[in-house]
């Protein structure tokens, strides 16, 4: 016998673990609670193995938590809204829901075969009517409180997908979906005020750095991107008149080097103060920057192209008058959208500058050659001059505070704090995604839908009326679009508009919780209960979207007295990615490696061993250098052990081998603290030690019916539980002990087997080591003091002279004084 027929032992236990639902999170139960949550995955197809990574590594502190007496909720659902479903339907003539359901059964199979320890009792669809009343429910309040908002503003539009996106949306001026170029599009929009959050959200990283990933915390740092500097007010002189506009800088005290200004061509202000000779040249400019992303807009390596607006403004501090011009490289939605333009120590101003022949005037000598001649802006610090009252200061700080005390009094200006987050667009134009839930009234404007009347259900649309047209394929249902203010009894038309999938993602923990309440978006008291989660497991590329719009919505929530704490998830961990010789697994390189697959070669307790004994589990894994049949190989020889035990159930173990049983003791007690310091890999290393050590005492003298031998095997069966589900359970059957090992609970350590049989102890007599001594850990300072003192070589060195002081810090060190 040397093996199990992995097939036959998979179907026979999915039936077992079908029967005793084994990992059902009991809200009443009087236990400690954990809440393991791990993101939720788009239903795009089956499970690959990126899924089967996660699930993997999530699933070892899951199940350990459980082994270790706690009442684990470990729910999985689905986020079925978006994109990839809808062009499925488009393609197949069908309507989304169709394929959505298709592939979320299948998931689910898998995810069941796979022996992920989901409590599906708790499962739900964000696309499930059910699910998306709460997530529209939430929008209204949302809007009450002022924090759901439509505007007019230029938008990232993809041209290829037909829709809007969020600037997280827009990676490197493509678009993350379809990776086409991203343009913009002046649109009305909504959007969710989490500007208002970003100092809090900023804040709440300090503590969470302590249990976050470095990189996620750096990101939103970034993300959020504070700065400190000051709003200066120029006076404009236009053609129509004198206006004042204020810049946002970071750097006031260079205000002596402002030699033009420069706003945002396509901000509002560059077309209202062009001066009319010059506003068909800010027209034919503008159709060239409609093209380019905020990305590309930014980048210093781009040559500078402008509009000189034809008008000048007044510098608030030296009183010189300076153009004013219009560019790209200034953003409409940043700051004020204008900017004080300083050549001389800014590179993207110096750029423009030498473009378009403006002039530079150096304030800070740094010590550097002059930039005006070298083209090369300096930034380092120096001595103010061309400053007026700053020159020979030679602190950036004083310089900053005494300019901006010169703008306060002036009343021309004042410090000023800054956050590059803008707040987030939410409406689509697409079909596959919740209704916003607002009337349009020619009377009474934007009307909310009614609590009682929600959800607002999604009209049936197929096939080519999902096509995207620029305009929300919602429009086309005009039964559904045309409806009666809720306000008036008028006629009125609902909102086409549905929410970004990102708005579902944001509140499905709390979800979690009371998944099946119809009667409210969740039952506060069992999230309290339940959250913040303790360990959130996902993927880095999260880092700035769900994440950061995840704490938002947690913020707002406690400010509506429905959650008790600020932040959703008090620890995270990122996995890698599973890559194939070398390279990410994608279609076109043919390298994709096929879970199903895999999991029919080598069974699911191989695959799953193999990625989580990979290496540490923020680290990619390279399935080309991995041996899944060597995972395979020690599953069997761990199995094989269960069979040679020849002891009974309960038999006494304390009677057993003592090195054998200080083995297992120091495995476990290693075992929990490195699931909880993330380090599985090791784990699983410690456990092929322990077969290893097993096996060597049944076949050399201590023997298969030495009780330390099936101590040794029930800790092995207890550990590979988290791992490696099927072979635990056969192993446990084998040893006589009923279903299931996975709630078997911890196996108990005897502390005594885990000190050492003895230490070392120093003893040194006028500082000189004269003597160490071999003796018992819990040796009393007594004991050991009479135990040195006996010893001949101390004796030799005191050689007859008075003992003053004897100082003793067992077990370790003596220190004779004489
Ligand atoms: C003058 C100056 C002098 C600047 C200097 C920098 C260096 P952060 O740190 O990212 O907040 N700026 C302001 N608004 C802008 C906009 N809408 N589009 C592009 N650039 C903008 O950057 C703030 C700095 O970025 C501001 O400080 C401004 O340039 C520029 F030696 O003002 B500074």
């Amino acid at each position: 016998e040397t093996t199990y027929d992995i097939e036959a032992t998979e179907t026979k236990w999915q039936r077992v673990w079908e029967d005793l639902q084994p990992f059902r999170a009991d809200d009443d139960s009087p236990r400690e609670k954990r809440y393991a949550l791990t993101m939720f995955p788009y239903p795009s197809g089956d499970l690959h193995m990126g899924h089967a990574e996660v699930f993997a590594l999530h699933d070892v502190v899951a199940r350990y938590w459980w082994q270790r007496g706690y009442e684990v909720l470990n729910p999985m659902g689905f986020d079925s809204f978006g994109l990839p479903a809808e062009n499925a339907a488009i393609r197949n003539d069908e309507h989304p829901d169709t394929y959505t359901r298709a592939n979320i059964a299948r998931s689910i199979e898998s995810c069941q075969k796979y022996a992920a320890s989901f409590d599906w009792s708790r499962t739900f669809n964000t696309s499930d009517p059910g699910y998306y009343r709460w997530t529209q429910w939430l929008f209204l309040k949302f809007y009450e409180r002022g924090l759901a908002y439509r505007k007019n503003s230029p938008v990232n539009w993809c041209p290829n997908d037909q829709t809007v996106l969020a600037n997280e949306q827009v990676v490197g001026g493509v678009c993350d979906r379809c990776g086409a170029e991203v343009t913009k599009k002046e649109l009305t929009q909504w959007y969710f005020k989490i500007t208002d959050y970003a100092q809090e959200l900023l804040d709440g990283l300090d503590d969470l750095e302590k249990t976050w990933p470095d990189r996620v915390v750096t990101a939103q740092r970034n993300w959020i991107g504070r700065s400190e500097g000051a709003h200066v007010t120029f006076t404009l002189h236009t053609a129509v008149g004198e206006r004042d506009i204020e810049v946002y800088t970071t750097r006031p005290d260079t205000l002596y080097g402002a030699t033009f200004m420069v706003v945002a061509a396509d901000a509002a202000l560059a077309a209202e103060i062009v001066h009319p000779d010059r506003a068909q040249a800010l027209e034919d400019y503008l159709v060239e920057v409609r093209k380019a992303s905020d990305i590309d807009r930014l980048a210093t390596d781009r040559p500078k192209t402008g509009v000189d607006l034809g008008i000048t403004a007044t510098n608030p501090v030296s009183g010189e008058e300076i153009p004013v011009w219009a560019s790209d490289y200034v953003l409409a939605d940043y700051g004020t959208g204008a900017i004080m333009a300083v050549p001389a120590h800014d590179q993207r101003d110096l750029d423009f500058a030498r473009t378009m022949g403006l002039p530079v005037r150096r304030v800070i000598d740094t010590g550097d050659d002059n930039p005006e001649e070298t083209g090369v802006a300096t930034s380092g610090d120096g001595t103010y001059v061309n400053s007026g009252p700053l020159d020979g200061l030679a602190d950036k700080a004083s310089g900053i505070r005494s300019i901006i005390e010169r703008l306060e009094a002036d009343g021309r200006g004042s410090g000023a704090v800054n956050f590059r987050l803008r707040d987030w667009l939410l409406s689509r134009q697409r079909y596959w995604g919740a209704p916003i839930p607002i009337i349009h009234c020619p009377v009474d404007g934007e009307v909310p839908v009614p609590e009682d009347q929600l959800p607002v259900t999604l009209p049936m649309l197929t096939g080519a009326d999902l096509k995207p047209k620029g305009t929300s394929p919602l429009g086309g249902a005009t039964e559904w679009v045309n409806t009666t203010c809720p306000t008036c009894g008028g006629p009125a038309t609902r909102d086409t508009d549905t929410m970004d999938t990102f708005v579902d993602s944001s509140w499905y923990m709390f979800r979690y919780c009371s998944p099946h309440d119809d009667t409210q978006a969740f039952d506060s008291a069992k999230v309290n209960m339940w959250m913040p989660s303790d360990l959130y497991v996902g993927g880095v590329e999260h880092a700035v979207l769900h994440l950061l719009y995840g704490r938002f919505f947690t913020k707002v929530l406690n400010d509506m007295g429905m959650v008790d704490f600020r932040e959703p998830w008090a620890a995270q961990l990122n996995q890698g990615f599973v890559i194939n010789k070398g390279k990410k697994m994608s279609k076109s390189l043919g390298n994709g490696v096929n879970l199903g697959d895999q999991l029919a070669a080598f069974g699911v307790d191989a695959v799953r061993l193999t990625l989580v004994f990979a290496g540490p589990p923020e680290d990619d894994i390279d399935w080309a250098n991995m041996s899944p049949d060597g995972s395979l190989r020690f599953l069997q020889r761990a199995w094989r052990l269960s069979g040679d035990v020849a002891s009974a159930p309960g038999v006494d173990v304390t009677a057993g081998d003592v090195a054998l049983r200080r083995t297992t003791a120091r495995t476990v007690h290693d075992a929990a603290e490195l699931v909880e310091t993330y380090r599985f890999n090791v784990l699983v290393a410690r456990v092929m030690e322990l077969v290893n050590a097993t096996r060597k005492a049944i076949d050399s003298g201590v023997g298969p019916a030495d009780p330390a031998v099936r101590e040794a095997t029930e800790a092995v069966a207890v550990l590979l539980s988290l791992v490696a589900p099927y072979t635990a359970e056969e192993m446990w059957e084998r040893l006589g002990h009923e279903p299931t090992v996975a709630r078997t609970g911890w196996p108990a350590v005897d502390e005594a087997l885990l000190v050492e049989d003895t230490v070392t102890a120093v003893v040194q007599v006028k500082g000189k080591v004269k003597a160490r001594l071999e003796v018992s850990p819990g040796i009393s300072e007594a004991d050991l003091e009479a135990a040195a003192l006996a010893d001949a070589g101390v004796q030799r060195a005191i050689d007859g002279a008075t003992v003053r002081k004897v100082i003793v810090r067992a077990p370790k060190l003596v220190n004779v004084v004489v």
